[in-house]
């Protein structure tokens, strides 16, 4: 028997911490050895010239969940996870949302059955909460937290998933008491919805108006809230897909004061302006853009960097939301084009969120690979309960890999994408840095620009809370080692 089943030769080795040269030895789906020079071994992959990091963990991505009006989402499991391996990740976290009326545990249920046998990629399930009736919080919730679901989501706005304040907080002890880590989505729901029926009055129903409709200060007064009730109750939080550098000051003034404050921030944040909602001519094609939190200004990508480059960000996710641009389920159904309210929010992005970030930010001087590594991979690992399981490269770990080419200059086109939707976002945005091939668990799903499966390949993985003291947790998440403090890289 050989020592190895691959031998991944040649390349430079990237983690949250260390840039070294070094060959790695996988055996049965691990890292077994990670050496300067690997002689013996099975198959090989020739890593020269290029980086080979952990696998990308995307923990903020929608798949085959239903939108608001019952229109679907145009990934599944199979189109979604395609595109994520295409991009370099390895592990995705979506969501298990909970209609109103209904029990949590069936919500999982049928996820997973949507999941099982059709994901490339290794997956967990985060569970939204839109009705935290008494036995949610008292049984349901502790329970599947024990049975590795340990992060939820509650939304501060939407009105099929709102919570009022005083369920908010009663999530938020609920999580403290299991542990668990809550995300919450941070826009105020009767300011948007003031906000939306002026504009509508106005005749304002173009969907750049989305954007008008939840200016950052209606995120700005979401996100003091969400850590006002964080603080009283005593329990961390992670504020999702922030915009701006309103939300972001009040976290880092948060974290300031040592509350356990995390915050995530997404590709649209830093490569999407409000302008692009006005489409080619304030038309409806400015609803390819439509998100939630909306995109905002080339001043507040300087805020985003400065928060990515703080630490103030833990996580850089997608929010992968997609959506078909035409046909009846799409952006442009007929009710959206009467107001900008119907237009589906969410965009599609797991499958360029690492080039983007690589890109604008590593070639462009502004993060150091390794903080990439944290930022795409290491830290979401660390957040929801993975780590050292996944987000590393180490003797006895999974081996998820990214082999990435740091120079490769690609234009993004929907012409290139493996997801569901018939756009993408990005179009004609250039990048330089992009995946040559991924591995779960040692098995190349992605090369060369394909993806080579199996389907069925990821399983479901099994979360623990995360136990680090709160002091600790912030330093081990905030950070990989920064500019200069790596290897150059020759860029
Ligand atoms: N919030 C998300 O987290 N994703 C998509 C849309 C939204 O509002
Ligand atoms: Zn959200
Ligand atoms: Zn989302």
């Amino acid at each position: 028997m050989e020592a190895y089943d691959l031998v991944v030769r040649g390349g430079t080795v990237v983690t949250a911490s260390d840039t070294i040269k070094a060959d790695i030895g996988i055996r049965d789906g691990r890292i077994i050895a990670v050496a300067e020079t690997i002689t013996t071994g099975g198959e090989t992959f020739d890593a020269r010239g290029l980086l080979v990091m952990p696998g990308g963990i995307d923990s903020h991505v929608h798949l085959a969940q239903p939108g608001a009006g019952g229109v679907m989402l145009a990934d599944d499991f199979e189109t979604g996870t395609r595109s994520a391996v295409a991009g370099g990740n390895t592990t995705l976290i979506p969501f298990a949302l909970q209609r109103r009326g209904e029990s949590l545990r069936h919500a999982v249920a049928a996820y997973h059955s949507e999941a099982e046998g059709k994901s490339y990629c290794d997956y967990g399930f985060h569970l939204i909460i839109t009705d935290p009736t008494p036995s949610v919080i008292g049984q349901e919730l502790p329970s599947l937290v024990n049975d590795g679901y340990s992060s939820f989501k509650v939304f501060m706005t939407y009105d099929d998933m709102v919570l009022n304040d005083r369920q908010l907080l009663d999530v938020f002890e609920c999580a403290k008491e299991c542990s668990a880590l809550v995300m919450v989505h941070c826009e105020g729901y009767d300011a948007i919805r003031f906000l939306t029926e002026r504009l509508e009055r106005a005749g304002k129903t173009a969907p750049y108006y989305h954007a008008a409709s939840r200016p950052q200060v209606v995120e700005r007064e979401a996100t003091h809230r969400a850590i006002s009730h964080a603080e009283l109750i005593d329990v961390p939080i992670m504020i999702v897909h922030v915009s701006g550098r309103e939300p972001m000051e009040q976290i880092r003034w948060a974290q300031q004061r040592g509350l356990k404050v995390f915050a995530e921030t997404c590709p649209q944040y830093v490569a999407l302006t409000a302008e692009d909602l006005k489409g080619l001519n304030m038309d409806e094609s400015g609803g390819k853009y439509v998100c939630s939190p909306p995109p905002r200004d080339e001043a507040n990508w300087e805020a985003i960097w400065e928060g990515l480059k703080g630490g103030v960000f833990s996580t850089f996710s997608s929010d992968h939301s997609p959506f078909m641009y035409e046909g009846p389920t799409g952006k442009l159904n007929p009710r959206a084009r009467t107001s900008f309210r119907w237009v589906p929010n969410g965009i599609p992005g797991v499958e360029t969120r690492l080039p983007i970030l690589f890109s604008r930010g590593v070639v462009g001087g502004r993060i150091s690979v390794n903080e990439f590594v944290a930022l795409t991979s290491t830290n979401h690992a660390k957040m929801y309960g993975l780590y050292p399981r996944k987000g590393t490269i180490a003797p006895g770990v999974d081996a998820d890999l990214v082999v990435w080419d740091p120079n490769r200059e690609v234009t993004i086109t929907q012409g290139l994408m493996h997801h569901g939707p018939d756009y993408t976002p990005y179009e004609g945005q250039k990048v330089t840095g992009w995946p040559v091939a991924t591995f779960v668990r040692g098995t190349c799903v992605f090369a060369h620009g394909d993806v080579v499966g199996p389907l069925g390949h990821g399983g479901f993985l099994k979360r623990t809370t995360t136990k680090y003291p709160a002091a600790e947790w912030q330093s081990t998440t905030r950070r990989g080692a920064a500019v200069g403090e790596g290897e150059a890289l020759g860029q």
